[in-house]
């Protein structure tokens, strides 16, 4: 048996009846049993990045140890076994979000980069002067930037779809914004700032209605909840790697096959092409064709490890937990009258976003950081929705299926420990 499927069968099943068995779970996590400070660390900051189980890290370090060597290149024995690897992985991807074949997934460095692949390849073909882009306001940078860059190459605009004071898209707005100019929507499936579920399906179906393709950044979903982007009919969905409890540096591009494949290369150099010469260059086909250069090999490897784990422990019973873990959460801060939250929706995933009366985000982050808490302060990379609740920043906590009630009791405590500090 590999070390990768020998480290996954060393697991037990953590859902025992209804009990989500996290005790269980966080034993596969090394970088969780340690102390800060003589203080058990709380990590509290998964929306940032996620902690590794050994599946993974074994994965990668078995891959360097025994596999190492270039892909799509090599006779010998190591290179097809590297091959293997990375073929395997994408296979993987492409089977745990539902994509019709493995060819519908790009390897890339991580939603950043995928929706920047999209723009530059989707954007520059399709949108000319005048047309539009529709994005949320509750969009990461990453969601926004890249579609502000191709508008000023394009001379297209970006639309913003309005958000109500709970943190949730206002539909009959976004219904509005879809016009004939509208070429493609952008959207959050799960907001890093607010842990917004957004209605993704239903507006996929109102964008499509209208013939307007749709990319889902899924960046904070896919580590939470089963996605299947056939169900959502998404055209484009992006995710990374670093936050699905695999490695750094490695993510994720579905794109429907038909649309894919019709979109020119991203860059241009080894492995994308299928002739060179100084008079004329043809390109591979989708995925190869956006995949220039010498990949993230281990990364794909680890990725792929991290889905064999995360099916293992079972999404069903991931979103369950980490759902009445988030209520739980949301009581005990709402006890706190220091305390404020930013984003209420309706349907939220596990991120708490608050503010502390009197207190400078950052000064709660380092106050729980000396208690063993690592919470985000700052504005997540999300500026114009912090500016939409009148915030300049907030502080963070975003949990795991790895995360128990007890840390945050201990959470509420060092709120307590702060709000004294600056009443
Ligand atoms: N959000 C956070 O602390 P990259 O950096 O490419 O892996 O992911 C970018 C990204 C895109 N979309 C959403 C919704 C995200 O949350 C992120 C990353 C981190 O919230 C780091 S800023």
């Amino acid at each position: 048996m590999s070390t990768i499927a020998s480290a996954v069968s060393r697991m037990v099943t953590p859902v025992v009846g209804d009990t989500f068995d996290v005790e269980r779970v966080r034993r596969d996590f090394p970088a969780l049993l340690q102390s800060i400070d003589g203080k058990p660390l709380v990590y509290l900051d998964s929306a940032a990045t996620t902690q590794k189980p050994d599946a993974v890290i074994e994965a990668v370090e078995r891959f360097y140890r025994e596999d190492n060597a270039n892909i799509h290149r090599g006779v010998h024995r190591l290179s097809v076994r590297a091959t293997d690897a990375y073929e395997s992985a994408r296979r993987k991807v492409a089977r745990f979000v539902g994509a019709s074949r493995p060819e519908e997934i790009v390897f890339v460095r991580g939603a950043t980069e995928a929706i920047n692949l999209v723009a530059q390849t989707f954007g520059r073909t399709h949108l000319g002067v005048g047309d539009e882009v529709l994005i949320s306001h509750m969009e990461h940078h990453a969601n926004i930037v890249p579609w502000q860059m191709l508008c000023e190459q394009t001379g297209a605009q970006l639309r913003v779809m309005p958000i109500n004071d709970r943190g949730e898209i206002i539909i009959d707005e976004y219904e509005r914004l879809l016009g004939p100019r509208t070429k493609l929507v952008s959207i959050a499936h799960v907001s890093n700032a607010l842990g917004t579920i957004n209605p993704v399906q239903g507006m996929i179906a109102l964008a499509h209605a209208r013939g307007i393709p749709v990319l889902v950044d899924g960046a904070q979903a896919v580590p939470h909840m089963k996605v299947d982007v056939r169900t959502l009919d998404a055209d484009f969905y992006v995710f990374s790697g670093h936050k699905t409890f695999g490695p750094t540096g490695i993510g994720a591009l579905y794109g429907r096959y038909e649309l894919l494949d019709q979109l020119p290369p991203y860059q241009g150099g080894g492995d994308m092409i299928t002739s060179v010469t100084f008079e004329k260059t043809t390109y591979a086909k989708a995925p190869q064709r956006f995949e220039a250069g010498t990949p993230h090999i281990a990364g794909a490897v680890g990725l792929g490890a991290a889905i064999d784990y995360l099916e293992a422990v079972g999404l069903q019973g991931i979103t369950a937990y980490e759902h009445e873990l988030l209520t739980y959460a949301t009581e005990a801060l709402s006890g706190l009258p220091e305390v404020h939250l930013v984003g209420t929706a309706r349907d939220k995933a596990g991120v708490l976003s608050f503010t502390v009366d009197g207190a400078h985000p950052h000064d709660v982050g380092t106050i729980l950081d000396q208690q063993g808490i690592a919470v985000r302060a700052g504005h997540h990379c999300a500026q114009p929705v912090m500016e939409r609740f009148g915030v300049p920043a907030t502080v963070r906590a975003s949990l795991a299926f790895y995360n128990t009630r007890e840390e945050i009791d201990v959470l509420v405590r060092g709120l307590r420990g702060v709000i004294e500090v600056f009443r």
